[in-house]
């Protein structure tokens, strides 16, 4: 038919010219029709969802052609079927990952349709969570922009342990950030629009806004019912709001939006009005909750009947032409559709695989090194004495810090003092509990600094900056402020490398403070409640009981290739038991092997965290008192955990008692005595016994939380109970 179509991007100033016109409306109409072959095949049950990205075409066609595949950065959301296709995810993946193919290149048929991912276009693995991805973009920026400040640190390092492909980045690149209208009322969405305006981060955020969030309409999600109206203020932005049905304003927009970021002058932010012709997804159907009048509205809104009127009334193309360019991209979806059809399914036997990285165990990792170098050679500033806990964790910081430029710290208070000029008389904060004291003022506040008081904003953006190749080793100030970085630790951190089939991950190491036993730590700071994150895949978690233990974990913790939660116990940061000597700089303690703190013979208690010291106190009273000779297992970590380290001696002693801290119930304990006595009942003479806090909250008054937490004598009462048995 004689359209020749050119690849050159289209230019930043003037009328767009025919063939440019013609190619954008090429890419609409190409991407609404893969959404009505899905339709189709969701009807006819050959694939199990779809989502559309009809009437938003336009605007995604424009965004995507601003912008530069491979070399900006971008996180897209369900919709983004014609931004994705723009930036050269084909036809056919589109239609393997319907079908859920196991050569679907996104997941491997993990995901849902439109979840999109490609390496190779730098589009990072997107989840259905609304909002979650915003802080992710930043954590990229950081990244792209701290590479690009110290280009050695991308380099590969002969100490690099971890799956490490190659670091690319480029002084101008930018990252584009996508959400319809209805997730700006996420927390996320703020959260996101605080640090990029703060860090002038080179980050586009582009808004979807077709007028509804399922069936709710924008009035409620937005008051005033205007996104761009509330975010007007927030400094360094660059704004535009547009006509997202028109195909040329919107690659206008996003070419100024993209000017401003690569310029360095900060994020932009795109709001673009669209249409939804199609209802939510096909599990939704909006003549429930639209009146006919607004729907027929927006249906004479199409961006791509508009276009398509443009072309035909401007000359561009005859109706002929029209029809032979229509008639052959309907043609190119079929042949793309029967081809994803024909794919191979996903095996059952590689379900499990990439829940961890498949290339770096942490359980047998290279760098294992348990030998500690104490003495002359392992000292440190402060010489070669015993040391705390939190000495220890701050020393194996500071270590890792110097081996490896990849690595960022921040949290809330970590920094010594966010007014750097302050460090001149003052000596700097360093954590709520001093653990990163000293190490901004050592590695700069780049490389250390405060986040904002929200933790999904913590985490989020780690996320991101792991997908680059950095290693963020982020702090949660307390356990029990965790929650709000759940969504992000559940949904995104654990789940990145499985749900993009290998393709991404995450390894970013989160510290908390944990635990109770403070005297007055009361309800909010005192918790426990390592199962339910034991109960993530994907997440490694670490608890160690002892200095030594908490330097050579940690390490292990930031070489790894996992993301990791690494418990430190609060009231352990500085307690007299379980002092040790620096062990150098390279003392590292694989995961899953669990320490024989004390042998014994008559019966086996496995335990970890601030319960070892307490339980060895209650060993020993039994040995002394009653002649029981308890052998105690501290576990270091608990996912993964050492079952051969807990079968060898329950085999031994035939009688077992599990204590943790955390309250009883759905314990981390249940999962243990229940595996006891499903693999070893047949070396058991006495019942399983657990040992933890009363279902209830840590209570202020010490003579409550006494009662509701485990304590040596609950220990010692349970130990003459089970030899009694
Ligand atoms: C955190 C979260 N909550 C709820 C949902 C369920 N959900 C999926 S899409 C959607 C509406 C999103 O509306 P909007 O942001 O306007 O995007 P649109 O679908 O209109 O393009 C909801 C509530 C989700 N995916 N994630
Ligand atoms: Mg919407």
């Amino acid at each position: 038919m004689g359209i020749a179509v050119s690849s050159a991007q289209p230019g930043t100033s003037g009328r767009l010219g025919p063939e440019e016109l013609v190619k954008i409306y090429r890419l609409m109409y190409l991407s609404r029709r893969i959404d009505d072959r899905e339709i189709l095949l969701k009807r006819q049950q050959k694939i199990f969802f779809q989502v559309s990205g009809a009437g938003h075409e336009a605007l995604q066609v424009g965004a995507a052609l601003a912008l530069r595949p491979g070399y900006d950065w971008f996180f897209p959301y369900y919709r983004d079927r014609g931004l994705c296709l723009t930036l050269g995810v084909t036809p056919v993946e589109m239609f393997l990952q319907a079908v859920g193919a196991g050569t679907d290149p996104a997941s491997g048929g993990r995901q849902m349709p439109t979840h999109w991912s490609s390496r190779k276009l730098n589009i990072v693995s997107t989840s259905s969570s609304t909002s979650t991805q915003l802080l992710h973009a930043l954590g990229c920026a950081e990244a792209g922009r701290y590479f690009s400040r110290h280009p050695e640190a991308a380099e590969k390092a002969e100490d690099d342990y971890r799956a490490y492909e190659g670091v690319t980045f480029h002084g101008d690149e930018v990252v584009l950030a996508c959400v319809g209208e209805g997730s700006t009322s996420q927390g996320e969405f703020w959260e996101a629009l605080n640090t990029a305006s703060n860090q002038k981060l080179p980050v586009i955020f582009m808004i979807e806004d077709n007028g509804y969030a399922i069936s709710v309409p924008v009035e409620v999600n937005t008051p005033g019912g205007n996104i761009s109206r509330l975010v007007a203020n927030f400094p360094n932005f660059h704004f535009a709001e547009i006509d997202g049905t028109d195909a040329e304003a919107s690659l206008r927009a996003f070419q100024a939006a993209a000017e401003h970021c690569r310029a360095g002058l900060g994020p932009a932010f795109v709001h673009g009005h669209c249409v939804r012709p199609y209802s939510h997804s096909l599990s939704d159907d909006d003549k429930l909750y639209r009146s006919a009048a607004e729907r027929e509205a927006d249906a004479m809104r199409d961006p791509l009947t508009r276009m398509q009127m443009r072309l035909l009334r401007e000359g561009i193309l005859s109706t002929e032409q029209m029809n032979d360019l229509e008639r052959s991209l309907d043609r190119e979806a079929s042949e793309a559709a029967d081809q994803a059809l024909k794919a191979p399914l996903p095996l059952i036997s590689g379900i499990t695989q990439h829940v961890y990285s498949e290339d770096l165990d942490p359980v047998d990792p290279p760098f294992a090194n348990e030998q500690p170098v104490n003495g002359e050679a392992g000292k440190s500033a402060k010489g070669s004495g015993p040391r705390t806990m939190a000495d220890l964790i701050n020393a194996c910081l500071r270590d890792e810090m110097r081996r490896d430029p990849r690595i960022v710290i921040y949290g809330e208070d970590v920094a010594d003092a966010s007014r750097e000029d302050a460090l001149r008389e003052v000596k700097g904060k360093g954590g709520v509990f001093k653990l990163t004291a000293g190490l901004q003022t050592e590695f700069g506040s780049e490389r250390v600094f405060n986040s904002p008081l929200a933790e999904a904003n913590i985490v989020g953006r780690a996320v991101g900056y792991a997908v680059r190749g950095m290693k963020p080793v982020v702090e949660i100030q307390f356990f029990d402020y965790i929650w709000p970085a759940m969504h992000q630790i559940r949904n995104e951190l654990a789940l990145m490398r499985w749900r993009s089939n290998g393709a991404w991950a995450s390894p970013a190491v989160v510290r908390v403070p944990i635990g109770g036993y403070l005297t007055g730590g009361a309800i909010y700071h005192s918790q426990s409640g390592e199962s339910i994150f034991t109960h993530i895949p994907g997440l490694r978690v670490v608890f160690p009981s002892n200095a030594l233990d908490a330097n050579g974990l940690l390490r292990t913790a930031i070489r790894c290739d996992d993301p990791v939660l690494f418990f430190e116990h609060k009231r352990l940061y500085r307690e007299t038991y379980g002092r040790a000597a620096y062990p150098g700089p390279d003392f590292a303690i694989p995961f899953g092997k669990a320490r024989i703190v004390r042998p014994g013979t008559h019966m086996t208690l496995v335990t970890y965290g601030a319960v070892v010291p307490r339980a060895l106190q209650a060993a020993q009273t039994a040995q002394r008192q009653h002649g029981i000779d308890v052998e105690i297992l501290d576990l270091r970590t608990l996912n993964p955990y050492d079952w051969d380290a807990i079968a060898d001696s329950v085999r031994k002693t035939s009688r077992v008692i599990v204590a943790h801290e955390d309250s009883l119930s759905w314990g981390y304990g249940a999962e243990l005595a229940a595996r006891i006595a499903d693999e070893l009942f047949e070396d058991l003479d006495a019942p399983v016994k657990r040992i933890g806090a009363m279902d209830t909250f840590v209570a202020y008054q010490p003579v409550l939380e006494d009662a509701i937490l485990p304590q040596p004598s609950t220990i010692l009462k349970a130990i003459l109970a089970l030899k009694a048995y």
